[in-house]
């Protein structure tokens, strides 16, 4: 993954958010937010550490983590959560334990990545393009 996660990319298609959102307790008003929302996400590394900024019109969410081990975070809709990110292959796979578990896997080819987000049997995908 770290090969072609570098980079900026623009969110183009995205199945099933809202029922995601919902799977992970999201309220009606952050539920239109989120599917009105067309994110974009910068990703970088330095020297192991990787920084995913995730900024719509209306937030802007940074994660500062070391692969395999985990941190606190707080997602874009206000949950804290524990995470663990690790690399498998093409894919960088981040586990979010709190009230319930979610995963979220980022798919890297070098133009585009898909993201799949599952939690409690949901699963949304989002395809985003890289624009820079
Ligand atoms: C993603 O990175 C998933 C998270 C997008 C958050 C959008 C804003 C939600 C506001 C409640 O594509």
């Amino acid at each position: 993954a770290a090969q072609y996660a570098k980079g900026t990319w623009e969110m183009e298609k995205s199945e099933n958010f809202d029922e995601y959102m919902k799977a992970v307790g999201v309220g009606f008003a952050k539920r239109l937010i989120g599917n009105a929302a067309k994110p974009k996400q910068q990703i970088s590394i330095e020297n192991g550490k990787w920084t995913i900024i995730t900024s719509t019109t209306v937030s802007k969410v940074t994660l500062e983590f070391e692969l395999d081990k985990e941190f606190e975070e707080t997602t874009a809709d206000g949950r804290k959560v524990m995470s663990t990110c690790t690399v498998d292959g093409s894919k960088l796979v981040t586990i979010q334990k709190g009230d319930l578990e979610s995963v979220i896997v980022r798919d890297f080819t070098p133009d585009t990545f898909v993201m799949t987000l599952t939690a409690n049997d949901v699963t949304c995908t989002r395809h985003y393009k890289k624009t820079g």
